[in-house]
């Protein structure tokens, strides 16, 4: 018989039950089965005048059990359990530490007092996951806290800060940080025979025009996604129809999302990005290198942005640039970013201030000897890369770890010019380096486990998502992006335009297609500057200076403000290739730009998963996700491809198109099994 992971402690007149659910504390069916028999025992017992509700470990209630969704539901179901407390005879106060989200949230708000320490947090970021707060949290939010902050709350899922709380009525008192338990005892023997504050019971005023507001002001940002719209309607159901009657919408509108394809892609994306931090080979419990000082060589934009991950985080770091004026250019630019976020409030300006303060910046690569992990981002060269990391074998100390940013080449070469491989590896991060949360960990032939370790642990210590990816041209997720491109440069031979290929893209769910997102990056990257050359339509833009946004001229032209409009130069140049190639030029449908441009995607990466370059499917979509914006109600182009295209479908369309198709994918579509 496995103990319980609820407890049940008396006080005098108070009652408090405890959650001891490791990790987070989720309102499994256990814990829902302990605070139902308890809540119970405590109301019946006629010397108890008043109850507590807290959680032991590192948070309150995280929410539902994840893990149980897609299962039969066992008894008691959450939105019985949250309604059997609120109807408790006797109060029932909420202790909240850690974060109270989702359920746990819910539970609190059927709790009829909450006290919570000053750190904590409160949210319910269900439509994250593709879901609205099922248990009566739509309805009972906008009752405590108001219309506005609900809507918020609600639609966005990011949590609030205890004190945000308390200013808006969803916490009645914050207490001592170390004190919760003792405070929230003393505070219900406080609320001993008072009368009983329901939210179910409050009144909440329609307010139509905030309701509308609210909808307008976010509706670019919730572009796509299903749960947002769904969040919005239950919040304002509630301020038009009694509780009971809002719970039933709620409930039906819950329902509609957990049956939807977009939260199951949501639901995997939150699960795979936690198995992203797991090496199959590598224990959980490896010793760490300690990372105290970083180097980062190279001031550039992926340099200095790459600096401040971890100057964001606490982390010293010595940057280093060949020419003093580069250098103050790029430290330049680093401060201004982080004014940047000071000016909107995201940064105080002494963090502004500690994350300068603790950068060094430098021309000499001897200033890097004391480093513990060193990361070279500079031009995407073998040769510039193989010279600096024999300069950096010699300079660094032993047990340093040496990175490089390297988008594309591969680590064993460059690590063979050392006398430590073991302790080289690849970090390739997404430009703007300080922004995107994708860092690619590339595992080199002979990269030591705790190397490997030590980068995935530091990776989550800067707010990154990490995935490792093995030595090949591209890693992941550039080498998915190179048969998208090539296909894409086809079709507008064929007959398509570039407005066309991206629309399709967007359509689908991309922030930005192929010649969006190569004007943004630069058209001009990776060209062989000779503009005499003109092999491709690439090259006719770039050799007329069209190298994209940064020229206001690109594959699209662009006024100051960036805003593009379609170029009839580049379409008169797209008429010149396509006559001098003698191509037939036809109508080409939105259809076969997806199959010619994104399933050759999922079948690079089953070819990625045959070689063994990444650990699993669910890796390559957390990569898309990002790295690259995949819309996260898609899951990744692997989770897409077998839950809402289908695997024999994309074969089909494959082959239609003579791909070689990837003998894993074949093989899957045959048997109807699955890329894992
Ligand atoms: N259910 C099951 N497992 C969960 C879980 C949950 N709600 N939350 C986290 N885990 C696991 C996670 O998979 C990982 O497992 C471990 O706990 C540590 O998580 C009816 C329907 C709480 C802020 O969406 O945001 O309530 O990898 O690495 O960085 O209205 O976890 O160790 O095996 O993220 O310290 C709503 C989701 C649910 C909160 C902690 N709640 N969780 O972050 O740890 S739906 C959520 C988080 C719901 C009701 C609806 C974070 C965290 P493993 P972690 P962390």
């Amino acid at each position: 018989m496995t103990s319980s992971p609820i407890r049940y402690e008396r006080h005098d007149n108070v009652a408090v039950i405890v959650s001891d659910n490791p990790p987070v504390n989720a309102l499994g069916a256990a814990v829902r089965q302990g605070l139902e028999a308890y809540v119970k025992q405590a109301v019946a017992d006629e010397t108890i005048g008043a109850i507590v509700i807290r959680c032991d470990g590192k948070t309150f209630f995280a929410g539902a059990d994840i893990t149980e969704f897609g299962k039969p539901m066992q008894d008691p179901p959450l939105p019985f359990l949250v309604d059997m407390i609120e109807a408790s005879t006797k109060p029932v106060v909420a202790a909240i530490h850690g974060t109270a989200l989702g359920g746990g949230l819910e539970v609190a708000l059927s709790c009829h007092y909450r006290v919570a320490v000053p750190s904590a947090k409160l949210g319910v970021p269900e439509v994250k996951l593709g879901l609205l707060p099922g248990a009566g949290g739509t309805q009972r939010l906008p009752r405590v806290a108001g219309v506005r902050l609900a809507l918020e709350m609600c639609a966005t899922g990011n949590p609030i800060s205890a004190k945000r709380a308390q200013e808006a009525g969803l916490v009645d008192r914050i207490v001592g940080e170390d004190s919760l338990a003792a405070d929230a005892i003393s505070y219900a023997r406080e609320v001993v025979g008072r009368p009983i504050p329901r939210a179910s019971e409050r009144s909440v005023s329609p307010e139509p025009e905030t309701v509308e507001a609210f909808r307008r002001e976010n509706a670019k940002r919730f572009r796509g996604f299903d749960a947002p719209a769904a969040n919005i309607a239950c919040v304002e159901k509630a301020t038009q129809v009694p509780f009971e009657e809002g719970v039933q919408f709620e409930r039906q509108e819950f329902m509609k999302l957990m049956m939807g394809v977009q939260s199951a892609a949501q639901r995997h994306i939150f699960f795979a990005e936690r198995q992203a931090a797991k090496i199959d080979d590598v224990p959980a419990d490896t010793a760490l290198r300690p990372i105290r000082k970083v180097g980062v060589i190279g001031a550039g934009t992926m340099g200095g942005g790459i600096s401040m991950n971890f100057l964001s985080a606490g982390i010293p770091v010595t940057i280093v640039e060949m020419q003093q004026d580069a250098l103050d250019r790029g430290t330049g630019v680093m401060r201004k970013n982080y004014e940047a976020s000071a000016a909107k409030g995201r940064m105080k300006p002494e963090q502004v201030e500690a994350a300068m303060g603790a950068l060094t910046p430098t021309l000499n690569l001897q200033d890097l000897a004391d480093c513990d992990l060193v990361i070279e981002a500079v031009y995407e060269s073998m040769d510039v890369k193989k010279e600096i990391f024999a300069k950096l074998d010699g300079i660094c100390k032993p047990g340093a770890i040496l990175a490089s940013n390297t988008s594309y080449l591969d680590i064993d070469e460059i690590a063979s010019v050392t006398k430590r491989p073991e302790d080289v590896l690849g970090m390739h991060f997404f430009s703007p380096a300080n922004v995107m949360k994708l860092l690619e960990v590339v595992r080199g032939a002979k990269t030591a486990p705790d190397v490997l370790a030590t980068v995935m642990s530091l990776a989550k210590k800067i707010g990154k998502v990490a995935v490792v990816a093995g030595v090949t041209y591209g890693f992941i997720g550039n080498r998915m992006l190179m048969p998208r491109q090539v296909e894409a440069n086809k079709l507008l031979m064929e007959g398509a335009t570039p407005e066309q290929i991206d629309r399709v893209h967007v359509a689908f769910g991309m922030p930005m297609g192929p010649f969006q997102m190569s004007d943004l990056a630069g058209v001009d990257i990776g060209w062989h500057r000779d503009p005499s050359r003109i092999e491709n339509i690439r090259d006719a833009l770039c050799a007329e200076g069209r190298w994209g946004q940064k020229k206001q001229a690109g594959f699209y032209d662009y006024d100051e403000k960036r805003t593009p409009s379609p170029s009839p130069r580049v379409q008169q140049i797209i008429d010149e290739f396509r006559a001098k190639s003698g191509a037939t030029v036809r109508e080409v449908t939105d259809q076969e730009i997806v199959e010619r441009t994104i399933y050759p995607m999922v079948n690079e990466g089953a070819l990625i998963l045959e070689e063994g370059k990444a650990q699993r499917a669910s890796d390559i979509d957390v990569v898309w996700i990002y790295g690259y914006g995949w819309s996260v109600y898609r899951g990744g182009p692997m989770f897409w491809a077998q839950n809402e295209e289908t695997l024999p479908k994309i074969v089909a369309g494959l082959e239609k198109h003579g791909f070689t198709v990837a003998r894993t994918l074949k093989d899957a579509a045959a048997s109807g099994g699955r890329l894992k």
